[in-house]
């Protein structure tokens, strides 16, 4: 009996896949089809499979083709799997052509002609087609466009800028003058304009029907945004806080393991961010804005939003009276502390460690945006190290996430409104607006 294996995702089953089981079918008795698993899929960049594991062994099953159906989770695993079933063939199509040659150490290998003409990723790009107007300027801008390309049926549909200098090429060629323009050609926007102005280009795109993504602050007033949270529940539209490393795979995993309880009740999180600055521009964000959200982050996520106190501390450029060079803040909970340290134009160690009463997480610098952390314990010999893979900073899975919010999906990670709104608490007990408004 000649037994063959072949591997994919197969998601949104089409004629090219099908075809491909049938050929695959044909070179041998026995068809074995490795299934890729959701985790395997991220980890190799596959950020955009609209179906489980389940959907698409059941879509796979239902062609009748495969004698026999198994999951394929990680690296290396198809040497393996030749050798456990004694695999005589193994085939794949022809756009992997040299990628599994290694493989003709254990069996024969066959590259199968791909079927032109139809992938998944355009079934998903003629399903999901949302066109994403950004209000804003400077590097985040210039990201959030070019990741948009990673994520099928995404476009940007233009950009309204107040500082179109800071812009790439790209979005100064798609740049527009005014912002009902924009909306007009938007299903929904993204955000990314100076702190302040983030209520109002919220707010108006929310009261013309626009999903709103908007980097956090999502505004400098806790009533402001129960108002602007009021308004895309009337209407049915998201509004989401945009913090890229809430959406990035390692950060939201090392949650779930701390939520799980593998160091034990946490006492302690302290976090570090920051960068330096070539100067201070109007459109520049000072400590608190820039880093602040992400900064606390974990705190809220791991400990909590209802804390008994924050105090903070702020180191102010000499040169501009309202820019916070460095904040230094702790929030007071019944269960322990929370501090963080950020800092626009001041450098520090950025860190991450959070303390439970087993042991301790350790993120080495830059921890928000890490693909790597270590669990620590007494013992080093039960130390534990995790690895993710991350493309892009978070931003892809960022807009992965908006859109399938937007699509009505259930995803397992987001910012919640009670954790907005704790954000959004340190901009008005430091007096942010007030102070931005008077200069003082
Ligand atoms: N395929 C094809 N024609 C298409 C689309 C896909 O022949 N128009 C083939 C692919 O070459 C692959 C199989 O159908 O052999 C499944 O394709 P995907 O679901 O896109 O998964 P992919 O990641 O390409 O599978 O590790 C091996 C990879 O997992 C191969």
């Amino acid at each position: 009996m000649t037994k063959v294996i072949t591997y994919g995702t197969y998601d949104l089953l089409h004629e090219g896949h099908i075809r491909l089981l049938k050929r695959a079918k044909a070179l041998g008795d026995y068809l074995i089809v490795g299934i890729t698993a959701d985790g395997f899929d991220l980890a190799r960049g596959k950020i955009n499979v609209s179906q489980s594991l389940m959907e698409r062994i059941d879509a796979v099953k239902s062609t009748g083709l495969a004698d026999q159906i198994i999951v394929e989770e990680y690296e290396g695993q198809k040497i393996d799997d030749v050798q456990k079933y004694g695999i005589d063939v193994f085939t794949v199509g022809s756009d992997w052509v040299g990628k599994f040659d290694y493989l003709e150490d254990y069996c024969k290998v066959i590259y199968l002609d791909r079927t032109e003409g139809i992938s998944s990723s355009m079934i998903r790009s003629d399903y999901r087609k949302m066109r994403i107007g950004i209000i804003g300027e400077g590097t985040l801008a210039n990201k959030f466009f070019h990741e948009c390309q990673f994520v099928n049926g995404v476009i940007p549909s233009g950009i309204f800028t107040e500082n179109s200098e800071s812009l790439d090429k790209e979005l100064r060629e798609i740049s527009v003058n005014s912002i009902i323009d924009l909306l007009k050609h938007s299903d929904a926007v993204y955000v990314v304009s100076m702190p302040r102005k983030h209520f109002y280009h919220c707010w108006l795109a929310l009261t013309n029907n626009k999903h709103v993504l908007c980097e956090s602050p999502i505004c400098l007033r806790v009533k402001d945004y129960d108002l602007l949270q009021h308004i895309a529940n009337e209407k049915g539209l998201v509004l989401m806080d945009g913090i890229k490393t809430a959406y990035s795979l390692a950060f939201s995993r090392m949650m779930l393991l701390i939520k799980g309880g593998i160091i034990g009740n946490i006492v302690a999180i302290d976090t570090t961010c920051t960068s330096l600055l070539d100067k201070i521009t109007p459109f520049t964000w000072d400590s608190l804005s820039w880093w602040g959200p992400t900064a606390i982050l974990p705190f809220s996520l791991i400990m909590g939003t209802d804390y008994k106190d924050v105090q903070m501390v702020k180191g102010m450029s000499d040169d501009n009276p309202i820019f916070a060079l460095f904040t230094y803040g702790s929030f007071i909970y019944n269960s322990g502390v929370a501090t963080f340290k950020v800092g626009q134009g001041v450098k520090s160690e950025g860190e991450m460690i959070i303390s439970g009463t087993k042991g301790y997480v350790y993120v080495p610098a830059p921890w928000w945006k890490t693909d790597y952390f270590e669990i620590r314990y007494e013992n080093p010999a039960n130390n534990r190290r995790y690895f993710y893979q991350l493309d892009g900073e978070g931003i892809r899975h960022e807009i992965r996430c908006f859109s399938d919010l937007i699509e009505g999906k259930l995803i397992s990670i987001t910012v919640s409104p009670a954790q907005s709104r704790m954000i959004i608490s340190i901009f008005e007990k430091s007096n942010y607006a007030y102070r931005l408004d008077n200069n003082t």
